[in-house]
């Protein structure tokens, strides 16, 4: 056979085999095979050293249409295959987008802080301000500025957690308060001001009681303030929380840093006040305590007693809430069990 009746035969080949050939890696077995360094064609073209001058032009011409001719099949098998395999990967893939999605799981702000967040806007909105502060305190702030000094028996009520003799976890936000108050300009008007968060009790955790719950606690300073400022004010918290039928009464009571002091209780939202279990048949139910404060407090936190006055009050919005959705056990708040807190769902 003739060298060039040898390419021939080599150039039929490689286009016979190219039509049979579906992988990428099976394209380039065939290139190395027919067109490599010891492939076919260089095999055959070691045969050109036997030709006359004449003829190894004319064959090697040949040999390089040749070349050129399978290097370009080889190319465009190439751009075949790979055209298939994106055709079959986006045929594969094909994403129905009128399918339903996937359903996110989405929490809710927690009931307490929710029913937090509620009383905070009641407050904004009589143009008070919402005070936030430390929970490790001063033994300082948190008793000794209540009027509540080192062997004072109120104390055993608000035992805590210490972190050393004077640093512990704060029992009630008052400190946020005398801070608060320490600082005041009353040149720029009075004191208005809440103040919300955890605190703290040495407690043994049972369905009324938690170690660690929260207090939301209201102040006002200001000459003239009265009783009758702090009635009017909690009037209107109560309405605003359980409804704008309900009243309220105060009970004389005692705490160290108010003088008088009251307990405060609302008529009873689910019987108005004829008695069921709710209230235990009294028609009353408990909110919150308050008073006057204490002149020492004023005077403690530098502000003239003769010329001032103010009340406060102090009031656990767990127990609110435990109310008004009829939580009978705190601890539930705490725990953290979904199948608890989903049923407080809020569109935010
Ligand atoms: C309660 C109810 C109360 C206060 C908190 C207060 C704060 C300052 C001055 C005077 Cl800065 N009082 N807070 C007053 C009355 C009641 O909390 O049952 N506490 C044990």
């Amino acid at each position: 056979m003739s060298l060039q009746q040898q390419l021939t035969a080599l150039k039929e080949e490689a286009i016979s085999k190219l039509s049979h050939i579906h992988t990428l890696n099976e394209l380039n077995d065939l290139r190395v095979e027919m067109l490599g360094k010891k492939g076919t064609l260089t095999e055959v073209l070691r045969g050109m050293k036997n030709l006359t001058a004449e003829e190894r032009p004319v064959v090697g011409s040949f040999a390089n249409e040749i070349r050129d001719l399978l290097t370009e099949k080889i190319e465009e098998r190439k751009t075949y295959l790979e055209q298939a395999a994106l055709r079959s990967t986006l045929e594969n893939e094909t994403i129905d987008v009128t399918l339903p999605g996937k359903k996110v799981h989405l929490g809710t702000t927690h009931v307490l802080t929710q029913t937090m967040m509620e009383i905070e806007d009641v407050f904004l909105g009589m143009g008070y301000q919402v005070v936030d502060g430390r929970e490790v305190e001063q033994d300082y702030y948190n008793f000794e500025r209540m009027n509540l000094p080192k062997d004072h028996p109120a104390r055993d009520m608000q035992d805590t957690f210490y972190i050393t003799d004077e640093l512990l976890l704060r029992t009630h936000t008052s400190p946020v308060q005398a801070r608060t108050m320490e600082q005041h300009d009353f040149s720029q008007g009075p004191l208005r001001m809440i103040s919300p968060g955890k605190v703290f009790r040495r407690d043994t955790d049972d369905a009324t009681h938690s170690h660690q719950f929260h207090q939301i606690e209201g102040l006002v300073v200001d000459k003239g303030i009265t009783m009758g400022d702090l009635k009017g004010t909690l009037e209107v918290l109560v309405k605003r929380m359980f409804g704008e039928e309900r009243e309220i009464r105060l009970r004389p009571s005692y705490f160290p840093f108010t003088e008088p002091s009251v307990e405060v209780d609302i008529s009873c939202f689910k019987c108005g006040g004829t008695g069921c279990n709710v209230c235990k048949k009294t028609g009353w139910i408990e909110i919150l305590g308050a008073g006057m404060v204490h002149p020492t407090v004023l005077e403690m936190s530098g502000i003239d007693a003769n010329v001032y006055s103010g009340f406060a009050f102090g009031l656990g919005p767990d127990r609110v809430a435990m109310l008004r959705y009829g939580v009978n056990d705190i601890r539930n708040f705490y725990q953290n069990d979904v199948r608890f807190l989903e049923q407080f769902k809020v569109k935010e």
